[in-house]
């Protein structure tokens, strides 16, 4: 079921309403944000200078660091007494960059998401176990309000406490899960763990996100809970979930919520635009926004994007699914390469379970890598416990030749026993960086 015209009109009206939008929120931003009215002066540049939209390109780009620069609220456009909510950005390191709602906003936000649980395959009837996290990130709340909006039973059980969320699928009985996948996976491992099969549930679909996952992983999930698994994608700067969400009919690539927001691919090195079909650095502005506006934000996601009507009839841009983030890219003896891609490689060998994290480390000035990486209970039953076994060696050089053929890289490779690397409840953590400790040595 289609909701909004915008996902199917034509190309056109999509973009006429666009440079509309733009040019009202460069009035905006020139008028309530001295950051912006500096940049927009330096360059000449005012709403009237937008009339077609290439003329995006002459707005300045917006970075992390120039929302941290604006800690906390320096780069807001409305009123304190205006905005209604506060979020944060899941930062790692530092001050998280903050991010307002006003009336109006809040309002969008939900119709995105409302949309965009649609899209992946809701209806107002579903019942919806809503295990994204709640508080300043984004996820809970998100799709709290958007499954309300839609009209749809939200079951707010947010992250942790994984037995309680399992009783609540078997009582409750829901349609839909959202979760990461990493925690998604997290919970079907403990249904196993107890006895319960995780394909028997109520479940019928699941909306899956706020971190990179592959389409192995994508696979895994539908067939361990029996489900169609939908990507979903979005950041705190820009609003949140619902950003881009990939529809059920096609499931290829994620559908941009385009009356919002105006995407662009850029070469992060150059700046400069990417022809459709490549990888480089997604951007956006936002159209709509009032508490916190951003003209080209640069957000680190790499992807691409394609213009072609897809099957499911929506008219609207469609992005890949993310590769990684441009801080995550491994450079390995000079091949890139993402762990999503490592992750895609790893799970299409069946005697490994979907859990693995790369370490990064220094010997010297070298860089070094390492993959610790789990194999099935199935197989650690057959090897007996015994992680010296011919096969595990065996395992392991099938694992190297694999990566070099189909990642073109080599590292370290240690098989473990299941369940030897710590579960995520929220975003997993795939690489950990040893590198500043392991230097010292
Ligand atoms: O993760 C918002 C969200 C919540 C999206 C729930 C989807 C579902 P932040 O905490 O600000 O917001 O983190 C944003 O997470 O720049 C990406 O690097 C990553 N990310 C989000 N969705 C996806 C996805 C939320 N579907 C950062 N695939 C983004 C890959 C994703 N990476």
């Amino acid at each position: 079921m289609i909701l909004h015209t915008i996902e199917t009109s034509d190309r056109e009206e999509i973009e006429r309403q666009q440079i509309r939008d733009l040019k009202k929120t460069v009035q905006l931003v020139s008028k309530k944000v001295p950051f912006y009215k500096e940049q927009l002066e330096k360059r000449g540049v005012d709403e009237e200078s937008i009339t077609h939209l290439v003329d995006l390109q002459k707005l300045p780009f917006t970075t992390k660091k120039d929302l941290r620069n604006h800690y906390p609220f320096g780069l807001f456009a409305a009123d304190k007494e205006d905005l209604i909510r506060i979020h944060a950005s899941s930062g790692t390191s530092g001050k998280p960059t903050i991010i307002g709602y006003t009336r109006n906003d809040i309002h969008h936000w939900t119709d995105i998401v409302a949309r965009a649980i649609t899209i992946a395959g809701g209806k107002r009837e579903d019942l919806l176990h809503n295990a994204y996290g709640y508080g300043l990130f984004t996820g809970g709340l998100g799709l709290h309000g958007g499954g309300e909006k839609l009209g749809i039973t939200v079951v707010p059980v947010s992250t942790g406490n994984t037995d309680r969320q399992i009783t609540l699928i078997e009582d409750l009985k829901p349609d839909v899960i959202c979760a990461t996948p990493s925690y998604a996976l997290n919970i079907a491992e403990r249904m196993i763990e107890l006895g319960k099969d995780p394909g028997q549930t109520s479940l019928r679909y699941g909306i899956f996100g706020a971190e990179p996952w592959s389409e192995e992983m994508r696979k895994t999930l539908e067939k361990i809970f029996n489900i169609k698994a939908c990507d979903i994608y979005g950041l705190s700067e820009v609003i949140g979930p619902g950003v881009a969400v990939e529809c059920h009919e096609a499931q290829n690539g994620l559908h941009i919520a385009e009356d919002h927001f105006l995407v662009e691919v850029i070469d992060p090195n150059t700046l400069e635009p990417l022809p459709d079909g490549e990888y480089g650095e997604l951007v956006f502005t936002s159209l709509k926004k009032e508490a916190i506006p951003v003209l080209r934000y640069r957000t680190g996601d790499i992807a691409s994007i394609t213009r072609e009507k897809c099957s499911c009839g929506r008219t609207t841009v469609r992005m890949s699914r993310v590769k990684g983030r441009i801080d995550d890219m491994l450079i390995i003896r000079g091949v890139n390469v993402f762990p999503s891609e490592i992750e895609h490689c790893l799970m299409t060998m069946k005697e490994l379970a979907p859990h693995y994290q790369l370490e990064l480390s220094k010997r010297g000035h070298l860089d070094e890598i390492s993959l610790k990486v789990e194999m099935t209970e199935d197989l650690y039953a057959e090897i007996l416990q015994d992680l010296q076994h011919e096969r595990v060696k065996r395992l392991v050089k099938e694992i190297m030749h694999h990566l070099k053929t189909f990642c073109l890289v080599s590292m370290q490779i240690e098989v473990l026993a299941p369940r030897s690397i710590p579960r995520s409840e929220g975003k997993a953590v795939r690489v950990i960086d040893v590198r500043r400790s392991s230097a010292a040595k």
